[in-house]
């Protein structure tokens, strides 16, 4: 029946499509052709739900709105069986009375789903039951999701469960609206100290988080401001629940260890002590008083600058012990984030290594936590990088909970302005195999907690999603969202089952749709690692402000420990037990055994596991550094070649969505090359070896800006010098309105490309003009908001000219007007013979 609709699909010629915001991500139930709709017209006419409880009704209602949209039918809405075909939407206990037990399964976990058509007084009726309410209203998106996607809804006979307890998203948002490491503007939750008072967003989100199966959000950031505690603000907190609650989404809060005593005002905030005990009882009682669905708290302690256990010399297993009793009698969970390093670390000495801080600090503690406190582990042992090896801690602990925290918003991977479909990578820490213990052991069975019988565990995603209209700020970075959510639920789904899902609901079934769509989606994050971060060596970016352009040398000679180590010689960290830090033996021998030599460590993590000279010889057969030289071409070629691929589907996305893309995705190709440029520049000063190739350091269409003809334009040093062409831009004098860089072209005649690479800082808006001797080719005004107040390698961003008719002798004139602290910088043009 699928190869059916999907032979019909392609007959189908996409009609009228009507403009999207994104706002309705993947639940956009849009209508479905009428060829195709007439395969669901035997659904049933009605939509029966058993029970009375909130996420019962909420499931019907989506129902009927889900099939309303895509096939154009109000189902009926009803409390008890018609005496006619009907779906039906139940709890296992509702459904009791109505079904034999022998055609159910009896065993499915909490939050899973039976789909199956069974027949009811005689009527051939769907079913969807589950467990609990939860699973009940998944399995209504589930079967809703089958008729986006056109697949074949009849005899259905399935059972889905979910792969662990835990599928919660933690949120960064600060009381006052803003979000740390959030891309898509303010907070949903918070404005000016306060809740919000329309909290239609974050209902919407939850019914989001709850299509793909998560149960639980963390509204504010692991930075916690005390304030969420005060009694005050309960109330406020209520009201979040109540628009998640529809939604079975547990409301959960990061919370300050210190609270008792900066709220509370107890001398001390102790964790053993016994008014601090109490005081954590008392305020979570208070808190299942107001919101007895409460989820639970999060915990960031001794980690960056926050107070923590560490301040009485008492454990991470006991901070998080006295919050987990407090929670026991409610049924609540905590989460202790094993986040914890010292982030002044003495760069001089070799044997640091701050990727052995979560290990060093939770594994001793192994067991000492109790049954409702989950370790919550990054994926990796430093930081979100765009490669690192997976945590040895997931190994470390066989005796405590564990949920591993992945990062939708993408930090370190280019903050929704660059293409990088993360389940991609997750995928890859999900399967690895750590060897904990005999058999195999993948993260995804560790995390869940399968492999040591664990109670609880699971899957956290930091997604900071904002007022932004579509969520995330770059249409396709939903894919990460949604992504995350069907790997809590199945982690055995892969990477390219997600992103033809996600496409197929997100932007319809064209199949030319869906496969360029899904092949960018799969090969973004390679490529983004390919111009950005070398064989495991991290982010190299600006690891000290933004974290986002290129800032190759922020990670070295400070305390945060992202070294590099890169010098003259060569580039690496040497954290082998022989010679460096002895990170290594963290892991299972098994895996230590891989890591420990230079030979066996994939090309890819070879610079996170051991420092090599710039001539050591990959597996690939090349040079270290003749792959970070070619790497960075390719990747930076790639990311252009994105803008091509995602052109080919003008007309069959709509107008709205199609441009928001080609917008974020024409950037991300002109950004792409400022990372190659600064990365490549940097490792050829320092290294003194050529590319091979010839690249590097020359570009025969460039045209510096400070070497063009300037009037009231200055030349200005970047610093660092890598991240501008030259080292240098032109900045307009302090107080020039206008001023004007001039070239004469003295190439054939013919059409060109122009690119004029110019700096977008956010704190100005300046006009450029650009001029073909008295013709205006261009104009625009750089308003972006990047995270960037200087030129350099945050703001530098390329704007393309196409089709340019120019003849020798023509005047090529780019007029610049600043505004406030931004000068109209410029950086250098290109001419490219098209
Ligand atoms: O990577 C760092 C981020 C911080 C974040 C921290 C954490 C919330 O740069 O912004 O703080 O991780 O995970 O606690």
């Amino acid at each position: 029946m699928r190869h059916f609709f999907l032979a019909i699909c392609v007959l189908v010629a996409p009609g009228h499509l009507l403009a999207e915001t994104g706002y309705a991500a993947w639940l956009r139930y849009a209508p479905i052709d009428a060829t195709i709709r007439k395969h669901y017209d035997a659904l049933p006419a009605n939509a029966v739900a058993l029970g009375d409880s909130v996420i019962i009704k909420t499931a019907q209602e989506e129902l009927v709105r889900g099939v309303r949209g895509m096939l154009g039918r109000t189902l009926q809405a009803e409390a008890s069986l018609p005496r006619e075909r009907a779906i039906v939407l139940g709890t296992f206990a509702s459904l009791k009375p109505l079904i034999p037990a022998a055609d159910f399964p009896q065993h499915v976990r909490n939050d899973g789903f039976v789909l199956k058509v069974v027949t009811l007084d005689g009527f051939s009726c769907l079913v969807i039951a589950a467990p609990n309410d939860r699973g009940v209203l998944y399995g209504v998106f589930a079967l809703l999701s089958k008729i986006a996607r056109h697949d074949s809804v009849y005899g259905l006979n399935e059972v889905q469960e979910p792969y662990a307890p835990i599928r919660w998203v933690n949120q960064w948002d600060n009381l006052n609206g803003s979000i740390e490491r959030g891309y898509a503007g303010r907070s949903i939750f918070f404005e000016n100290g306060s809740v919000r008072a329309d909290l239609k967003r974050a209902a919407d989100y939850a019914r989001l988080l709850a299509s793909v199966g998560i149960n639980g959000c963390t509204i504010n950031n692991v930075n916690a401001d005390p304030r969420i505690l005060e009694s005050a603000f309960l109330p406020q907190l209520a009201r979040v629940a109540e628009a998640f609650r529809p939604w079975g989404v547990a409301l959960s809060i990061s919370v300050d260890l210190s609270s008792p005593k900066v709220i509370g005002s107890l001398e001390t905030f102790d964790p053993v002590d016994a008014q601090v005990g109490a005081w954590w009882r008392s305020k979570t009682d208070a808190i299942y008083r107001q919101i007895p669905d409460f989820g639970g708290f999060v915990v960031k302690a001794d980690s960056e600058g926050r107070l923590g256990p560490s301040s009485y010399g008492r454990t991470p297993a006991d901070a998080a012990n006295v919050i987990a009793r407090a929670l026991k009698p409610h049924g609540g969970v905590v989460f202790y984030r094993a986040f914890v390093y010292n982030h002044h670390l003495d760069w001089r000495d070799p044997k640091n290594d701050r990727a052995k801080a979560a290990y060093d600090n939770f594994h001793p503690l192994d067991g000492e936590f109790d049954d409702n406190a989950i370790v919550q582990i990054k994926n990796g042992p430093i930081d979100f990088q765009v490669r690192e090896p997976v945590s040895p801690l997931f190994a470390g602990l066989q005796r405590t909970n564990e949920a591993i925290e992945l990062q939708i918003t993408q930090e370190y991977t280019g903050q929704q302005r660059h293409l990088c479909f993360l389940p991609a990578m997750w995928k890859e820490v999900l399967d690895f195999d750590l060897h904990a213990g005999g058999g195999s052991t993948p993260v995804k069975d560790l995390a869940a907690g399968r492999t040591f019988h664990r109670p609880t565990g699971g899957f956290v995603g930091v997604a900071n999603v904002g007022m932004d209209t579509n969520w995330l700020g770059h249409p396709l970075a939903m894919a990460n969202l949604y992504g995350f959510g069907r790997l809590a639920w199945n982690p055995d789904l892969s990477a390219r089952d997600i992103a033809e899902e996600w496409t197929k609901l997100t932007f319809g079934n064209d199949p030319t749709v869906v496969r360029t769509t899904t092949a960018m989606l799969l090969a973004s994050w390679r490529i983004y690692e390919s111009y950005t971060g070398p064989l495991g060596a991290g982010t190299l970016t600006d690891v000290l402000g933004s974290h986002y352009g290129p800032g190759i040398e922020s990670s070295e000679r400070n305390g945060w420990g992202q070294w590099q180590r890169a010098d003259h010689e060569g580039i690496g960290m040497d954290r082998s037990v022989a010679t460096g830090t002895g990170f290594v033996a963290q892991y299972p021998a098994a895996v230590a055994k891989l890591y420990e030599s230079r030979e066996k460590t994939p090309d890819e993590l070879l610079l996170f596991f051991h420092h090599v000279p710039y001539n050591y010889r990959l597996h690939s057969g090349k040079t270290v550094i003749q792959h970070i030289y070619d790497s960075h071409y390719e990747g930076a070629a790639e990311a252009g070649d994105l803008v091509r691929q995602w052109s080919s589907l003008q007309g069959r996305v709509d107008d709205e969505r199609y441009e928001a893309v080609r917008a974020r995705l024409d950037y991300q190709a002109g950004h792409a090359i400022v990372w190659r440029d600064a990365v490549c520049n940097w490792f050829f000063r320092i290294s003194g070896i050529a590319d091979t190739r010839g690249r590097v350091g020359h570009y025969p269409d460039r045209i510096e800006a400070e070497a063009m003809q300037l009037q009231g334009y200055t030349p200005l040093d970047v610093t660092p010098p890598e991240n501008a062409s030259g080292g240098k831009a032109i900045v307009c004098e302090a107080q020039a309105q206008k001023c004007e860089a001039m070239l004469r072209f003295d190439r054939p005649a013919g059409r060109y490309e122009l690119d004029v690479e110019y700096f977008d800082q956010n704190n100005g808006e300046s006009k450029f003009r650009v001029f073909v001797g008295n013709k205006k080719v261009d104009e625009w005004i750089a308003d972006d908001r990047l995270p960037a107040t200087k030129p350099g390698g945050d703001s530098s961003t390329r704007r393309r000219i196409t089709g340019l008719a120019l003849r020798p002798g023509d005047e090529i004139r780019i007029e610049g007007s600043p505004d406030g602290a931004e000068r109209a910088p410029l950086d250098y043009i290109e001419i490219h013979a098209r």
